[in-house]
């Protein structure tokens, strides 16, 4: 099956991104033909620091790796250096409805600040998402359920394309990821644990060390009760027993067995030291792909060009399909 998937630049990558997405995305690549793209384009909806942009897209690159994401399996690209996705976004912009645009919940959640002064490219970008899918014939992309509708949407879409003007795209499936991997925020987890969360304090970022994991954990947001239990309920508690359960070989059951009688500071303690240990190696891969800028870039190109050659393929069946004339 052919996937693909994203991160947004908007951040250094945190252990949501990691269990949520990098780490299923390793075990996908060695059964899929998977496109994976830094969404760059999608992140200057939010992030307008043009240093950071750059280097959060190296980082980001560098995370995929790192992360056991192989090259020479997987098309490793950035968004933005394949024009095509902006000229089909463009295109299916023309296509979409604005009912259908307005019914789209992420808008209304991330444009916190109101809806009167946030970007039009916030209101746009299913559409641009929408094109990122469907240049390279993808059959599934793992979404969480908050990006479910967007998928959807590219569903109608391609489906509209292709009755109104001959059968172009294939039909996209989400593959919902389970909520096992969901991780919250540490200082509200009854949030999603996300980069651009405005307290360094509710996320654990790639990059951390152990004192600064530390830190983190020990100021993890949990209850007064003394036992440590698996109950839905108990949600900063539960978070910090999915981390543990994702960093080990452990169930959330065995987890919270072992635990049930040792008192809170014992637990987050022994967190610490298999998140650390868990995050290591990692940590170190990033380092290196960091300090070799030229390498990161090279493979990027190589990405680049690959997704380039299908997606323009795409492009240019829809240009023709809409009698669009390239004298
Ligand atoms: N907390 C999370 N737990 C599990 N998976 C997560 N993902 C994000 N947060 C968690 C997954 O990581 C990928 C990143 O997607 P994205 O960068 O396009 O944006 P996002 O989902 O909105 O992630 P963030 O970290 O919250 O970024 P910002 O703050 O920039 O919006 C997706 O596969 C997502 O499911």
């Amino acid at each position: 099956m052919r996937i693909l998937t994203g991160i947004q630049p908007t951040n250094n990558l945190h252990i949501g991104n990691l269990f949520g997405a990098l780490i299923p995305a390793t075990k996908l690549q060695e059964e899929h033909e998977l496109f994976m793209m830094v969404a760059d384009y999608h992140a200057i909806t939010t992030l307008k620091d043009p240093k950071r942009l750059t280097e959060n897209t190296l980082f980001t690159a560098a995370a995929y790796l790192s992360a056991g994401i192989d090259p020479a399996r997987t098309t490793l690209f950035v968004q933005s250096s394949v024009a095509a996705h902006t000229e089909l976004a463009w295109i299916l912009q023309t296509i979409a409805r604005m009912g259908e645009a307005n019914r789209m919940t992420q808008f209304k959640d991330k444009s916190q600040t109101g809806a009167e002064k946030a970007p039009v490219g916030l209101f746009t970008y299913p559409m641009l998402m929408a094109a990122d899918i469907l240049l390279y014939g993808t059959e599934g992309v793992p979404v969480g359920e908050d990006q479910k509708q967007h998928v959807e949407l590219t569903r109608d879409l391609a489906e509209r394309f292709n009755r109104d003007f001959g059968e172009t795209f294939l039909i996209p499936e989400p593959i919902i990821q389970s909520n096992g991997a969901r991780i919250k925020s540490l200082t509200e987890p009854e949030k999603k644990m996300s980069k651009s969360a405005p307290s360094a304090k509710s996320y654990i970022l790639l990059t951390d060390e152990e004192d600064m994991l530390a830190k983190k954990i020990r100021g993890a947001v949990t209850d007064s009760e003394r036992e440590i239990t698996l109950d839905d309920e108990r949600k900063g508690l539960l978070n910090l027993i999915t981390i543990f359960s994702l960093c080990t070989e452990y169930t959330k059951e065995e987890v919270s067995e072992r635990y049930q009688h040792s008192g809170m500071k014992v637990f987050k303690d022994d967190l610490v030291m298999a998140l650390n240990q868990y995050l290591a190696p990692i940590r170190m891969n990033m380092q290196e792909y960091s300090d070799d800028r030229a390498g990161l870039l090279e493979v990027l190109q190589t990405g680049n060009e690959a997704a380039e050659m299908i997606a323009n393929q795409y492009l240019k069946t829809t240009r023709e399909r809409i009698g669009i004339l390239r004298p």
